[in-house]
């Protein structure tokens, strides 16, 4: 059995789908959370000078997508053929194109009036434009009803959970029922119900 290590910082952010994958195919891993001060120490040794990596058996893997690719690859949550795992890529990539705009208005935006602007363009046509092509996307496997490839939960619906928790609430998800049945539908699974419930809490 591999040894795994997830290092990050105290938040779910790009890390957050890998400790899932993990944690819902029953690997145990080591979760390393590093504080400012600890960041500041190891920044200049660690690729890219950015977190998060993942070390299995010692071995560095930096870069969130190829962290999750690896991860599901190992672990089986990566479809069942190339027209699966193509999808599953479409996914994450649509799921980076909501969630990435978003960070930079929450969280680097620091002027009030732009944020605003930023934030009434965000919701009013670069979210339903996305959301609504997942939607789609998520309808062309068992109408909708199951999951986003095969029957199963893969790499795809991890990080579509991960990424629809940066919303905060679910109001804007609501208005896109099949998504957001789907949302529901992954934290009911009894592994992530358990991850969900004892992963720390942070606020993102
Ligand atoms: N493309 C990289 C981006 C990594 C990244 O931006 N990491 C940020 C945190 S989310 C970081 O390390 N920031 C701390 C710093 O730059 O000192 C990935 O997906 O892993």
């Amino acid at each position: 059995m591999p040894s795994y290590k997830v290092v990050y910082f105290d938040g779910r952010g790009r890390a957050e789908p890998a400790r899932m994958m993990l944690r819902y195919a029953g690997q145990k891993f080591e979760d390393v959370r590093y504080s400012p001060e600890e960041w500041a120490k190891h920044k200049p040794t660690t690729p890219f000078q950015q977190l998060p990596y993942l070390e299995v058996d010692g071995k560095i893997i930096p870069q969130s997508s190829a962290m999750q690719g690896f991860l599901a690859r190992e672990l089986g949550l990566n479809g069942a053929n190339n027209e699966e795992t193509t999808k599953i890529d479409l996914v994450g990539a649509v799921v980076a194109d909501i969630v990435d705009p978003l960070t930079k208005i929450l969280f680097y935006e620091k002027d009030e009036a732009k944020k605003k602007e930023l934030s009434a363009t965000y919701y009013g046509e670069t979210a339903p434009r996305f959301l609504k092509g997942l939607e789609e996307i998520l309808k062309t496997n068992n109408g909708g009803d199951g999951f986003f490839v095969g029957s199963k939960i893969s790499r795809a619906d991890i990080i579509f959970y991960v990424g629809m928790e940066a919303f905060r609430n679910d109001d804007v998800l609501k208005q896109y029922p099949k998504l957001y049945s789907l949302k529901e539908r992954i934290a009911q699974d009894p592994k992530i119900a358990a991850y969900l419930k004892d992963r720390p809490q942070t606020q993102f």
